[in-house]
């Protein structure tokens, strides 16, 4: 308590302290996938894995050869935000190199 009559939750004097649970609730997470397609370059899509996911060069080879292989890869798992824009962004670079590569969102 200090002299201006507040105390550390806030309130008053009043003599009434009421402390809730702050609701702390963890984000679902979402996996961001990539697609295969027969256009994109091989070494675009590792530049993306490294640049926007963060794969080392061995760790985005081996992504992209998943993908190129069995039609469908992981990049990495996020929240919703994060996971649409990186989508967003990604898909936004490509066009911009006239590349079709495509990615989508899956709940994790
Ligand atoms: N299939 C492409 C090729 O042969 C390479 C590729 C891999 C494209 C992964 C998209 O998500 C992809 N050039």
């Amino acid at each position: 308590m200090s002299e201006d009559n507040h105390n550390d939750d806030g309130d008053t004097s009043t003599g009434v302290v009421v402390k809730t649970r702050p609701k702390v609730k963890k984000p679902s997470m979402y996996k961001v996938l990539m697609l295969n397609d027969d256009y994109t370059p091989m070494e675009f899509v590792v530049l993306v894995l490294e640049q926007h996911f963060h794969k080392t060069r061995a760790e985005a080879t081996e992504v992209m050869l998943h993908v190129h292989r069995r039609g469908v890869g992981i990049c990495g798992v996020y929240t919703y935000e994060v996971a649409e824009t990186k989508i967003a962004q990604v898909v936004d670079f490509a066009r911009k190199h006239d590349h079709p590569l495509q990615l989508t969102l899956e709940k994790d």
